[in-house]
Formats: C-alpha cells, structure tokens, sequence
C-alpha cells in the first residue's frame, strides 16, 4: 500500500535485477532503477534479486531502497531470494536422464523449503512410455511432472499454470532445454540457447546475474523465471546429516517405523526405509542417492575442524 512520506511515496515492490550498484524493482506491472538508502548501500551485498523492498518514490522522478523485508528463503545457486518453487527441468536423451543431479537440486530446494516440481522436456524424442515411467519416479516420490516439449509446444500451457503467481526458478543440467522452455514461454525474451561445449563453454554464462524474468499475458505479470545458469555440482554440506532424510519425501512415513529416533536409514536394524526399499515401496535410485548425499554430508562434518 502507498503512502505518503515527506517528499516521496513509499510503496513495496521486488527486485528482478541488479545491474553495476542499480537495483530494478518491479512495482506492479512497471520497473523502476532504484539505489539503495544509506547503510543499507554499505552492504548492498545483501540486497537479492527476490528481495522484496520498501521503495521511496522521489518526486524528481528517482527511487531509494530504504529496507528489505523479511525474506522467507534464499538460494545460493542462482542467487535469489524467496523463491516459490524450483522446477527441475531433465530430459531422457540430449543429455540422458541426469538422476543424480536431478535429485540433488530437489534434496537443496526440499532443505530450503522450496516447493519442487519436476518437467520432463523433449518429449518429442522418446516415446510416452518411457516417459511415463520417468515421471512415475517422482510422482511415486510424492512430486508433481510434467511433461513437455519445448520444440512442439506440447505441455506448455499445463507449465504455464504452474508458474502462474509464483517465482520460480528453472534449474537442471546444462543443454535440458531451459533457456528453450522460457523462450517458448515467453516469445521475445530471445534467451541464448545450444548447448555448450564441455570444455571451453563456460565463461558465456557463467558471468550472468540472475534476473527473474517476467512472465506477461495481456498487459500483466502473472509469474517470474529465474533461468538459472546450467550447474554441474551443488553442495549438500550446509545440511545436517539428521535432516537429509526428511529432504526425501517418500522416506518421512516409512522413517516413522524405524526403530531408533535417530535411524539415518543406513545399516541400523528395524529401519521403516530400508523395509520401504525392500518391499519397492520407495524407489532403489532414489534411496542410493540418499546414501550418497549422506556419505558426503558426514565426510564433510568429520574433517570440519
Ligand atoms: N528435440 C528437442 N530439442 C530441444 C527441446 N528443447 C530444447 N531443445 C534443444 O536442446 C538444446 C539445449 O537447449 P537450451 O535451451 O540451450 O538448454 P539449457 O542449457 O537448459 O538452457 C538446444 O539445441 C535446443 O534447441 C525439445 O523439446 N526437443
Ligand atoms: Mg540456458
Ligand atoms: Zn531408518
């Protein structure tokens, strides 16, 4: 709500992009250039493309960021604040069926409590039961899928609705169909696309800033897009190793069978998950993963100090 303070009006909006010490807000349908207040510029370090802000609207026409507001959560990679969802975007082939990876942005957004929804692309290039035995992994695993094709088009309006009023951010390996999907999204954006090169491709993207990318209908802003830059390693140590488990969503019932409160479903006898995976109820992938993740977390935790 805008209300009137000394020369300028104070109104809240979120920031969809910084640009050398400038900060754009987007007030409703419009963006502002804003620069931080004071203080807060000594630290503008801190301020996210997410961040929701107090804005002071001067009446020479500039606008000063006076405060952040709370932040709900914030991603390291990219960096962003309050972020909705995470959709993870894969394919089976060009590149093949990325699991691990695909599991570890889940297990980080699940940590952050970001919601997760998995987008299987180039369904043009495979057939539709492989593609649904695909998404039968993670919808088993309590998570929505969709499934697309950037090229055909097929899928996009059930995408679409998923976006809709949210911030979120596309994550997935490199040469997925990101940058693809948000320019079929949102024709104009004109998003660099192909895939990179193993060696030699990194600099073109790595450089860029995050920017929530705003998705328009008619005159309106009905959701933003982070296209993430493509990643390859994604650190799972800022989690506690008793915590992992319940980044797995399948494992939260079968973990309340285990025998000892403090089970991490490894080797400890009378454990629900184990029997879960046993019995096919959970997902063997989705589980060695979680041994994994584990094994690197505790790595990590016993050479700290
Ligand atoms: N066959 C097919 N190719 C696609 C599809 N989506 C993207 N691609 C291709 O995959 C390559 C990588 O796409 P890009 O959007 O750059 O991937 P990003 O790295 O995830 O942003 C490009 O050559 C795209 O043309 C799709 O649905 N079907
Ligand atoms: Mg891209
Ligand atoms: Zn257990």
């Amino acid at each position: 709500m805008a209300e009137a303070r000394g020369a300028g009006l104070v109104v809240e909006g979120r920031i969809v992009g910084v640009d050398s010490g400038f900060y754009d807000v987007a007030l409703g349908d419009r963006v502002v250039r804003a620069r931080p207040r004071g203080r807060l510029r000594l630290d503008a370090g801190e301020l996210l493309t997410g961040d929701r802000v107090e804005l002071l609207l001067m009446d020479d026409g500039t606008a000063v960021i006076q405060r952040v507001l709370p932040r709900r959560n914030r991603l390291l990679r990219p960096a962003a604040a309050n972020v909705d969802q995470v959709v993870i975007v894969f394919s089976l082939v060009e590149p093949p069926w990325n699991r691990a990876l695909t599991d570890r942005i889940a297990v980080l957004a699940e940590a952050e409590g970001i919601d997760v929804v998995f987008c299987l692309n180039k369904m043009d290039l495979v057939d539709a039961a492989e593609a649904e035995a695909a998404a039968g992994v993670y919808r088993r695993a309590g998570y929505p899928v969709v499934l697309v094709s950037a090229r055909t088009g097929a899928g996009l309006e059930s995408l679409l609705e998923r976006l809709r009023d949210r911030v979120t951010v596309l994550a997935g390996e490199s040469g997925v169909g990101k940058s693809t999907l948000l320019n079929a999204l949102q024709p104009g954006l004109k998003l660099e696309t192909g895939q990179l090169s193993r060696r030699g491709g990194r600099g073109r993207h790595t450089t860029r800033r995050s920017r929530l990318l705003p998705l328009v209908r008619g005159n309106r802003v009905v959701g933003y897009v982070v296209d993430a830059p493509g990643f390859s390693r994604l650190d799972v140590t800022v989690i506690d190793r008793y915590e992992l488990a319940d980044c797995f969503p399948e494992f939260r019932e079968p973990a309340q069978q285990c025998r000892f409160d403090d089970c991490l479903h490894r080797a400890e006898p009378g454990c629900g998950v184990k029997r879960a995976v046993e019995a096919g109820a959970v997902d063997p992938i989705r589980y060695r993963h979680y041994l994994e993740l584990l094994d690197e977390i505790e790595e990590y935790e016993a050479n700290r100090y």
